[in-house]
């Protein structure tokens, strides 16, 4: 499949949809807005995991990989998803949990029966070590009729699955082959970068364990045989990958590889965690942001490698809320980064609710929030010794529930996401922030998404062209130019609210999609107002 062309969707099923009233979105609920997606100009829809699954991590904690979760819908369902999705000819992708399985996974529990063969599925070890898990605590846990420790780097009802198990590989492939099956046309793989543990297990003195089992010895081995024992190396395939660096992302994604289309990486979404760490607030680094987008774009460029270009997504506050201004640049700010980032090289992977400029959740209390991780992270940082205030403006900062609230459809009760109470609540910051005002406002972000999709898709240098970074003395103004054979496209963005005046030569472009109206051009110096935003043609 050629994949440079699509633009992909990702639907957190939970707060999407829900089609039966009991507060939990659902595949119903995403069959009824396929029109939507469709006119949006979505070709491929990621569903995050909807397999059975006791929920503590909203779904990446699977314990039956092949059935659906009686929440979520049933298999005939599925298939009438896929159908209705073929005939408007978009894709549908799912979510593959493959570094971990629910400790309430079959396998897990034979384990803890010890059965040998199961055991062997898992990391089991006589001696933890001081690794920090990905949720807070450590990372292993004892088991007291084994007299031994497991690994779950994610919460502990999620243990790490032994790669180094061919039986586990063998099982994790049939997987792949039975939605295949089904008419599935790609995958995203949850960090996928994590599957391959060191042979010996020692103690991080310098870290939080992160170095040893991140992008390991043997993740590219393991990878090409997954992809080509399943006959998926044409499909669409994007893999998570968690604190990786970009010479192991250009292996993962170069074509010659044949392992994956392309990858997701967090960089650019850690320029605002002080000291790198996410529970330290800071304003973004935006210098950062930029030395970090033009890196990992050339050396992609020159390596043949592909990237997944994104903002948000279920792991994540909202962009607009978090590098933007929703409260007095709300639609231009959510344009501009639209602008910068999905006319890059890559894919672009947006998040439900993005293109309507969907803000954080805002919440005050700490019984709002329902991630595992922020009510772990909450005790966390109050057991050292931060004031429940503070702890709690953290979070509303940093909750992966910011992005995990319901899709707003409308302005009726629950925003048209459900007739029963919703599993999360959510007050929308911005009235006028849904599918139908939105539609049926000119000048809104979703109408401009729609633009700027179209138009992508109407240009190669957007879709295949090469990639150049302009120089600038400021830190905030992004320039960049894509190039196909005589065709050329000039981005310039403002990423702050500081004004700048820049020298440029823009007699030979014309001006065709901007944030703002108008642009202020004269004797040869363009002057950026606060988070313009602006694309160029080479006349
Ligand atoms: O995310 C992996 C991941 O690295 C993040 O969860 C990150 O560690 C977290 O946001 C800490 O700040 C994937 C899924 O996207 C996430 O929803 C799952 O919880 C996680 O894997 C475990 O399966």
């Amino acid at each position: 499949m050629n994949f440079k062309d699509k633009i992909i969707y990702e639907i957190y099923i939970k707060s999407f949809k829900d089609s039966d009233g009991n507060g939990v979105g659902d595949i119903r609920g995403i069959t009824s807005k396929l029109d939507y997606l469709k006119d949006l100009g979505v070709d491929l829809i990621w569903i995050t995991p909807f397999f059975c699954s006791p929920l503590k991590d909203n779904g990446y904690d699977i314990s039956d990989y092949y059935s659906i979760d009686p929440l979520f819908g049933t298999m005939a369902d599925f298939k009438e998803l896929v159908s209705e999705a073929e005939k408007r000819s978009i894709g549908i992708m799912l979510d593959m949990v493959f570094n971990h399985t629910s400790t309430e996974h079959e396998w897990f529990k034979r384990a803890l029966n010890k059965e040998e063969k199961y055991m062997n599925y898992y990391i089991f070890s006589d001696k933890p070590t001081n690794w920090v898990s990905k949720f807070g605590g450590g990372a292993w846990k004892y088991v007291e009729n084994l007299d031994r420790y497991y690994l779950h780097l994610f919460d502990e009802t999620q243990a790490d699955l032994n790669w180094d198990n061919p039986d586990v590989r063998e099982e994790l492939k049939k997987i792949i082959r039975f939605w295949k099956e089904i008419g599935v046309k790609g995958f995203r793989f949850d960090v996928i970068n994590l599957i391959s543990k060191p042979e010996v297990f020692e103690d991080d003195l310098i870290g939080d364990g992160r170095r040893f089992y991140s992008d390991g010895k043997k993740v590219n081995a393991y990878l090409k045989e997954l992809i080509e024992d399943t006959g998926i190396a044409d499909y669409c395939t994007i893999g998570e990958m968690s604190s990786t660096d970009l010479s192991s992302c250009v292996e993962y994604s170069k074509a010659e590889n044949r392992e994956l289309s392309m990858v997701f990486n967090f960089h650019h979404l850690k320029i605002d965690y002080q000291d790198k760490d996410k529970w330290k607030l800071m304003k973004p680094d935006v210098k950062e942001l930029k030395d970090l987008f033009s890196t990992w774009q050339m050396t992609m460029q020159k390596e043949n490698g592909w990237n997944a270009l994104f903002w948000c997504n279920h792991d994540q506050p909202r962009a607009v809320s978090r590098f933007g201004n929703d409260r007095y640049f709300w639609k231009r700010s959510a344009k501009m980064l639209a602008i910068l980032q999905y006319l890059m090289r890559g894919t672009p992977v947006l998040y439900q609710g993005e293109e309507l400029g969907q803000t954080n959740a805002y919440f005050s209390d700490l019984s709002q929030y329902r991630d595992v991780e922020s009510i772990n992270y909450y005790q966390i940082l109050i057991d050292q010794g931060m004031s429940q205030q503070e702890s709690l403006h953290i979070l509303s900062e940093r909750s992966r529930d910011n992005g995990r609230t319901q899709m707003l459809w409308d302005d009726s009760s629950n925003n048209g996401f459900s007739d029963g109470k919703p599993w999360i609540e959510y007050v929308p910051a911005i009235r006028k922030a849904n599918v139908k005002d939105e539609e049926m406002d000119d000048d809104s972000i979703l109408n401009f998404y729609k633009k700027l999709i179209r138009y992508r898709k109407s240009r190669n240098s957007l879709i295949y062209g090469s990639i150049d970074f302009i120089e600038t003395i400021y830190d905030n103004i992004f320039v960049y130019t894509r190039k196909f054979d005589q065709e050329e496209t000039l981005v310039i963005s403002n990423f702050t609210e500081k004004i700048a005046e820049m020298e440029i030569d823009l007699k030979d472009y014309k001006i065709v999609l901007s944030n703002m109206d108008g642009m202020e051009y004269k004797n040869g110096i363009l002057t950026l107002r606060e988070y313009e935003a602006m694309v160029l043609e080479r006349i």
